[in-house]
């Protein structure tokens, strides 16, 4: 089989990988149905995002909760990948885990070997990320909670929603926009740092 030809073109910014890159770490994004984990992979992905959207089927009625995101009509089944150069040595690679409860038995394979989360949050729909953060926590993977400024959410403040959901005083949070690159990028680079801190504070205490 030809695999040059039967693929789909390729998006015209991709980047190849440079060359001096020798650190790659594994990045979770994970949140309830709708928040935007595609939306935030694809906008900060440099290679075309492998994800395996599909259109909404019927099978999907009654399952997956439509009421807040009228205008999405894709669901993911698997999960959305990318890739993201944080500077010449180090590559973030994304992986979008998919939010509705049928698939809630992947997650614990995707966390295998990663080392940070982002839990994206819609205050339109808080308790969507308890599950998210319950996981993370059984896992002790660190996490960043990214909250996606929909228009019409309830403007909330950060001390609220951390209120909210319970999270304790040493977990970053971020507001952000999930469709904009350089907000993306903002959130990445939030986690990166919070994990550069922790893995300081292990280095001193031992
Ligand atoms: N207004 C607004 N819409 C967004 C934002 N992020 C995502 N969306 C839209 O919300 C819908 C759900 O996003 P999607 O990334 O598919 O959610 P997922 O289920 O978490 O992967 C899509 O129609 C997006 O275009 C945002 O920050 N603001
Ligand atoms: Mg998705």
């Amino acid at each position: 089989m030809d695999f040059a030809t039967s693929e789909e073109p390729q998006a015209p910014e991709r980047t190849p990988l440079g060359d001096t890159v020798d650190t790659g770490l594994k990045i979770v994004v994970v949140g309830g149905f709708g928040v935007g984990k595609t939306t935030l992979v694809k906008a900060v992905s440099e290679i075309r995002p492998l994800n395996t959207e599909e259109h909404m089927t019927q099978a999907g009625a009654g399952v997956d909760d439509l009421s807040l995101t009228s205008e999405k009509t894709t669901t993911t089944v698997a999960f959305d990948f990318g890739r993201i150069t944080l500077n010449e040595r180090m590559v973030l690679y994304l992986f979008g885990a998919p939010g509705q409860e049928r698939f809630w038995f992947l997650w614990d394979r995707l966390f295998a070997g990663t080392l940070g989360a982002v839990v994206l949050v819609d205050t339109r729909r808080m308790a969507d990320s308890w599950y998210a953060i319950d996981r993370l926590e059984h896992h002790r993977t660190p996490f960043i909670v990214a909250v996606n400024r929909f228009d019409d959410g309830a403007h909330f403040s950060l001390e609220e929603i951390r209120q909210a959901l319970a999270l304790s005083d040493t977990v970053p949070m971020i507001s952000c926009d999930a469709r904009v690159r350089s907000s993306g990028k903002a959130v990445l680079t939030t986690l990166v740092d919070h994990l550069y801190r922790l893995a300081l504070a292990r280095e001193l205490t031992t």
